[in-house]
């Protein structure tokens, strides 16, 4: 099952069930002071989502407490689960809003409407799986996060993330290059994504072939239809990618020029057409001018001008546009040293900004390239001031060990949300940049795209279940606290074990400062095997047209993106950030040599030089791995021997791969410097 195959994957096992296996609950002493209240429960409103609520809790009551719970009358004196889709002024408006109030013979579960209530089902179901006693789950909770959006990078051809060969097979939506049609994984996903507060799924890559090009054609918006209404019951919205040539190859139009008539009345004929059938539809993903993809800039027009004519068509039936910004120019000349990939998302939509229409969400990667394992944040937040954005995350392990290595990404995102922006002084977080709360935006959201493929573990590696639960926790609440997320996925997936806890828990809090350790070091980024981008291949990138260079040479190694000798990129920001970073004096360890080229002996805040790090960290890094993969065989018999196996066969790849980083970076960076390692580690294979 390494590689995934969906085809022969069981869909029934415990790894699939992930953080939802909720027969296991039973094993816990807490659940003795819930059962009396799963005998009966009441419910107040209707609608679809709040009867899945209904079956939650009929399906909690037979798997942990093996009964049949009775429906009652609303009010009534005996113990009972009340669900109310009826806001009786307790809980806040914002959509998804729940209080859950304990009393002794109650836990009201109050939604400000039916979604809310399965939230607050899913969160009771939560405390009672992490051991929380009926008085420690009261809660009231509401989210300004409106968009919880995960992305799949699927394709029909059921390739993931199809020029990066290596990472993904295998589709929840598609099977043999057809739409599925049988519902039943879609469901699954759909109910896994609800439990954490996801509230959308674009089901389809940004890169958009002709095939996914006509899901949004009478032919195919059937098989879309199915889709929604599989969603719908757990309130999650259908978004679909878009290609921004639609209008030429499934519309028979010879241009997709957004100024020409013909061309905006297809986007709203289509657009009419998709609400028809689907009247929710969430909306398009679009990337557009970007690797390729074709965009608005053939035709000579602006990215304003061409989002609009698609949110215009979205807008009258209440549909939002995501067009992400990860435009940039892929072919550099490795002559020029001022043209900077990371300063292009900036330099094209900041003059822009304020132009788009109001349902237009900017989609922008959490960092300026493209998802290294170390990236400042992208400087989009700390200016774009009137255009609605959202930040992207990956969740797919793309460069940070695929579905192989345990990356566990949760204080990565928290450190992007938590980034203070300046943008309106000090304490402008992320977080209220893209809540929409600092600058007033009439959207918001996070979006993730999405690990989930056709594997029985949804994940591929099963410890991967813990990035995207961590993801729908924070985007509900990106406040929650990465060690929190986490504990709370151990309990709920493996049970409350203190040996299992303490195993798990400090390895995977660390595994991306690990990983950090022994792939590239101090934010450099891009040393690894191009098109897969799995393992290490320092120079792969350097001597591409792609350009995504580092710059070592036997001096030193670092992209100067300083104002006075560099790129400028530093000026990008907002000060105090602009000159920490800008400083070679103040520039944070972990980023240097994503800011400044610097000699092999320059000096960390350390005090450590820069080649004896290198050296240090990635021997730390992969001792550290060879220490967990120790650790793991003392679970074996605690754990479900399935995810125990499947961890462990990937655990042999992880130290393995980890084991090639380590070497090749360490020997590429001694045969660079001719600098020799202070402690005499072996440094050759
Ligand atoms: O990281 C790169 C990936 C591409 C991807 C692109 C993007 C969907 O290698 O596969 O295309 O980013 O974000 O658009």
């Amino acid at each position: 099952m390494i590689n995934g195959n969906a085809k022969e994957a069981k869909h029934n096992g415990t790894g699939h069930l992930a953080w939802l296996n909720t027969k296991q609950f039973r094993m816990l002493a807490v659940t003795k002071d819930y059962a009396e209240f799963f005998k009966r429960y009441s419910v107040a409103g209707s609608g679809k989502v709040l009867s899945t609520a209904e079956n939650e809790i009929l399906q909690a009551a037979r798997e942990i407490f093996g009964i049949d719970a009775t429906r009652t009358e609303e009010g009534s004196d005996l113990p009972h689960i009340g669900l109310t889709a009826v806001n009786d002024g307790s809980v806040d408006t914002l959509p998804g809003s729940f209080a859950v109030k304990v009393s002794g013979h109650s836990i009201a579960i109050i939604g400000a409407d039916e979604l809310g209530v399965l939230y607050g089902v899913y969160h009771l179901l939560r405390s009672i799986g992490s051991g929380k006693s009926p008085a420690n789950a009261a809660t009231r909770q509401s989210s300004r996060v409106e968009l919880r959006i995960v992305q799949q990078w699927d394709n029909l051809r059921e390739h993931i993330a199809d020029n990066s060969g290596l990472i993904y097979h295998g589709s929840v939506f598609y099977k043999n290059q057809e739409i599925v049609s049988d519902m039943t994984q879609i469901k699954d996903y759909a109910r896994l994504m609800a439990s954490v507060c996801i509230n959308a799924i674009c089901i389809n890559n940004v890169n958009v072939n002709i095939e996914e090009a006509r899901f949004i054609t009478e032919e195919k918006l059937p098989a879309m239809a199915r889709i929604a209404e599989t969603l719908r019951k757990y309130g999650v919205k259908l978004f679909l990618g878009v290609n921004f040539a639609s209008p030429i190859m499934v519309g028979g139009l010879e241009t997709a020029d957004p100024l020409k008539e013909d061309v905006k009345k297809w986007w709203q004929d289509t657009a009419d057409n998709i609400y028809r059938f689907i009247p929710d539809f969430g909306g398009f993903v679009v990337k557009a001018d970007s690797e390729d993809q074709p965009g608005p800039f053939a035709y000579g027009r602006s990215h304003v001008q061409g989002a609009n004519v698609l949110a215009d068509a979205l807008h009258r039936h209440g549909g939002i546009l995501l067009w992400r910004c990860f435009v940039y120019n892929c072919h550099v000349d490795w002559r020029d040293r001022k043209t900077d990939r990371a300063k292009a998302a900036y330099d094209n939509f900041m003059p822009i900004d304020g132009q788009f229409a109001s349902n237009v969400i900017l989609q922008i990667k959490n960092g300026p390239i493209d998802f290294q394992i170390r990236e400042p944040v992208s400087p989009l937040f700390s200016s774009l001031r009137k255009t609605n954005e959202m930040i992207e995350f990956q969740i797919m392990q793309e460069y940070t060990g695929q579905h192989r290595q345990i990356c566990y990404l949760v204080p990565m995102w928290k450190e992007a949300l938590d980034f203070d922006t300046h943008i309106k002084g000090k304490g402008s977080t992320v977080t209220r940049v893209i809540d929409g709360s600092l600058l007033d935006y009439k959207h918001s959201g996070i979006a993730g795209i999405s690990n989930v493929y056709g594997d029985k573990y949804w994940t591929g590696q099963p410890m991967a279940q813990a990035n995207l639960f961590g993801f729908g926790r924070l985007t509900w609440n990106p406040q929650l606290d990465s060690g929190e997320i986490l504990d709370e996925w151990v309990r709920l997936t493996f049970g409350s074990n203190e040996k299992i806890l303490g195993t798990i828990i400090p390895f995977l809090l660390n595994s991306r400062a690990i990983y950090e350790e022994y792939t590239a070091p101090l934010g450099v980024g891009w040393m690894c095997n191009k098109g897969m981008h799995y393992g290490p291949s320092p120079d792969a990138y350097e001597y591409d047209r792609w350009g995504t260079y580092h710059y070592a040479d036997r001096e030193g190694v670092g992209v100067d993106r300083t104002q006075a000798t560099g790129t400028g990129y530093t000026a990008q920001y907002n000060k105090p950030v602009s000159d920490l970073y800008d400083n070679i004096g103040t520039c944070p360890d972990e980023l240097l040599l994503f800011f400044h080229h610097v000699p092999y002996s320059h000096r960390l805040h350390s005090g450590k030089t820069v080649i004896q790090h290198i050296y240090d960290t990635h021997f730390e890094g992969f001792e550290k791995v060879e220490k967990f993969v120790e650790d793991w065989q003392t679970l074996k018999g605690l754990i479900d021997d399935d995810y125990f196996n499947e961890v462990n066969a990937r655990l042999q790849l992880q130290i393995e791969d980890a084991r090639e980083w380590r070497d090749i970076i360490n020997t590429y960076f001694y045969r660079k410097s001719g600098v020799d390692d202070e402690k005499g580690r072996v440094i050759y294979r």
